[in-house]
């Protein structure tokens, strides 16, 4: 079980604590529904009509892991898919450790860019360590799905990054990606402390008794 954080950035020096942080980028042709999974999961909202994204946009969230005593935010980069922005994206590659591949379920041109596109732009500017997770937007469409499950969890597999699908209109599995993404990184970067550490709920917890008895 793990909690979402929302007005990230007092959290720190409100409880003294330093949080790690980790860059994910969204990458994928436009339409797919980045955005929108980046606001499900940010705000909770889903807006039917959006513009298209303009270059890249930043937003950034924590999620609280108590069963590892430790918090981690995301600073996420939405990117734009119009072919006109292609060029510049590569710009925000660096430093990126998470980086969520999208596609739109109901779209197979937008599967084969992924193919032919995107994976080798990873390859090519990517962090060599990053954690890359295949994401299969709009999964509430399955009755008009061009991409069958199977075939895109085969193509993760055979290309050895993660796989999830999502649909930001129904809200699934679009929190439960972020937090297994995150659990990835914390695990894979030693940041996962023992029962014992001084966890950002315990310092809620004691700053709430002491409220009470004063
Ligand atoms: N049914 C359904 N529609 C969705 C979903 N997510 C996004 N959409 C629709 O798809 C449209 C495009 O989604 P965006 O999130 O703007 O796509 P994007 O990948 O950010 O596109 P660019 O910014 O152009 O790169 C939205 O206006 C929604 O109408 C979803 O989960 N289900
Ligand atoms: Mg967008």
């Amino acid at each position: 079980m793990s909690t979402f954080i929302e007005n990230s950035s007092t959290l720190e020096t409100m409880f003294n604590i330093e949080i790690p942080k980790v860059k994910l980028i969204f990458l994928g042709d436009s339409g797919v529904g980045k955005t929108s999974i980046i606001n499900r999961f940010v705000h909770n909202v889903f807006i039917d009509k959006l513009d298209s994204t303009l270059g890249a946009q930043y937003s950034s969230k924590i999620i609280e892991y108590p069963n590892f005593n430790v918090a981690l935010q995301f600073d996420i980069w939405d990117t734009a898919g119009q072919e006109k922005f292609k060029s510049v994206t590569k710009f925000f590659y660096r430093d990126a450790l998470i980086i969520i591949l999208v596609y739109d379920i109901t779209r197979e041109s937008s599967f084969d860019e992924i193919k032919n596109f995107w994976l080798n732009q990873i390859q090519i500017f990517g962090e060599k360590d990053a954690i890359v997770c295949l994401c299969g937007a709009k999964n509430d469409l399955i009755t008009i799905e061009q991409i069958k499950e199977e075939d895109a969890r085969k193509f993760a597999k055979e290309n050895q990054i993660y796989f999830r699908l999502t649909s930001s209109f129904n809200n699934e599995g679009i929190d439960s990606m972020f937090e297994f993404l995150g659990k990835i990184y914390l695990k894979k970067n030693n940041l996962v402390k023992n029962k014992n550490s001084f966890s950002l709920s315990t310092k809620k917890k004691k700053i709430k008794k002491k409220k009470k008895c004063c």
